[in-house]
Parts: C-alpha cells; structure tokens; sequence
C-alpha cells in the first residue's frame, strides 16, 4: 500500500494546499525539499500536460515513490494563446511578474478581444511511468491597467467576471474555490479513492514476480 506521495515543487504553499485537500486520506504528502537535491527538470514541453506529465514521471523515478507535479499558465485567445507553457518567462528567463504583465498589456494594447483563461494540469505519476491527469480552467478577461495587490503571477491583470474583481482583489481562499488550480486539485480529491488504488495496482504489477520454487531442482553436491 502506498502510504507516501511527493509533489514535485520545493514551493511549501502548494504543499499546504495539497496537504489540506487531501488531509482525510492516508497518505502523506511530501515535498521535494524533504529529500536530498535531484536534477532540475527542463520544462521544455509545448502543452501544459507534458510538462507536468515530464515533472511527475521524472520525480516518481527519481525517488521511486509516486509524485504529482502541476504545470499551469494564462492562454489568451488575442494571442494565439500566448504566453501559455512560457507564462513564466514570457519577458524573458530571469522575467518578474511585473515584467510579464508589462509585456502582456504592451501586447493587448488595441486589441478588443480580451478573452483569456488560466488554465492547469495535474499529473500524478507512479515510477514505472503511467501517469493519470486532472485539469481545471479558469475564465476571465485581461485588464487594461494592473488592479489589486493579492496573488501572485498575471493575477492583477485577469478579471474574474462572476466576482467583478480581479484575481489580486480577492482572498486566497475566495480564489482556489474558483482558480485553474482549485478545479483541479477538487477534481482529484473527489477521486482520489480510486486515485491511490490505480497507484497501488500499478506499483503491484511493476513489482519482479515472485520465482517458482517448484521449477528449481534442490541443489545436490554431495556427488
Ligand atoms: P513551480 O515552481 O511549482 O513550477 P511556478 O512558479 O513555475 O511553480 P506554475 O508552473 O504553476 O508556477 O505557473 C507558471 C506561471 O503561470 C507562473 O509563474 C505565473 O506567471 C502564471 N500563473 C499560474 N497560475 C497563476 C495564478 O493562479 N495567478 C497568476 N498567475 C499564475
């Protein structure tokens, strides 16, 4: 039986989160920071899915325990959905939130479809490779100016309609009720039952078969 799962982030408030959504089951939730160093992985993939997918299957090996890992980002319908996989670096590599917003509302600059969405994957991985995934979808519209101090990342800039607010003038709590991030971690909570049952059969069948005493002959050297 599993009773061990890491996410793959050194990030404790989305270890919390986790650790919450999860509390009435029984297994614990680790994160990579309660293991020795292991190789960065290059979140090089085209889809949120493959990076998340590269992530969880990588730390699973690695630590030959089960891992999930998230990959999330804002899409835009005005730009292709750009920035996407490279939210984060969409200024550049060593980019601050402000400058990614700066970048994006330099972008949105005339346009009037201002339709986005933030969107996240959540792949759980045991250290044989399958892997299971939960995604969820947030949408809103990008703002013309920044509003709000709360959040993190574009939340200033993305208009939550429903709440006539932006995502950076809302609680956190108010937030992961309605967030990419939430829908998906509510997604695997509501089944994650059957969730630690796939692990636990798919670490089974990874498992060596047990040898056929029958089929050996009993040594006899006294000849
Ligand atoms: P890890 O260390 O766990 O990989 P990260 O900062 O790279 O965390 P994500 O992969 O989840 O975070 O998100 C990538 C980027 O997408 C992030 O840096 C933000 O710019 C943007 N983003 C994702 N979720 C967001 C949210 O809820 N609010 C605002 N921006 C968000």
């Amino acid at each position: 039986m599993v009773n061990m799962i890491v996410l793959a982030t050194h990030n404790a408030g989305k270890v919390k989160e986790l650790q919450k959504v999860l509390k009435n089951f029984p297994v614990e939730i680790k994160s990579l920071s309660d293991f020795g160093p292991i190789p960065e992985v290059i979140e090089d993939g085209e889809t949120f899915d493959d990076n998340a997918y590269k992530k969880a299957s990588f730390t699973a090996k690695v630590l030959g325990i089960p891992a999930i890992s998230d990959d999330s980002g804002l899409v835009v319908e005005a730009l292709d959905g750009n920035p996407g996989v490279r939210s984060a670096r969409y200024a550049g590599e060593n980019a601050t939130d402000k400058d990614n917003i700066d970048k994006l509302l330099a972008e949105m600059k005339g346009k009037e479809n201002r339709a986005a969405a933030f969107e996240c994957v959540l792949s759980i991985a045991v250290p044989s490779g399958p892997a299971l995934t939960y995604e969820g979808r947030c949408e809103g519209v990008i703002t013309e100016e920044p509003q709000g101090e709360e959040g993190f990342g574009y939340d200033p800039v993305f208009y939550y309609p429903p709440f006539s607010k932006t995502f950076a003038e809302i609680s956190v709590d108010e937030k992961n009720k309605v967030s990419h991030r939430g829908k998906a971690l509510q997604g695997l909570a509501e089944e994650f039952d059957k969730v630690l049952k796939w692990i636990n059969a798919r670490i089974d069948e990874a498992k060596p078969p047990k040898p056929d005493h029958e089929q050996y002959e009993h040594n006899d050297w006294s000849e």
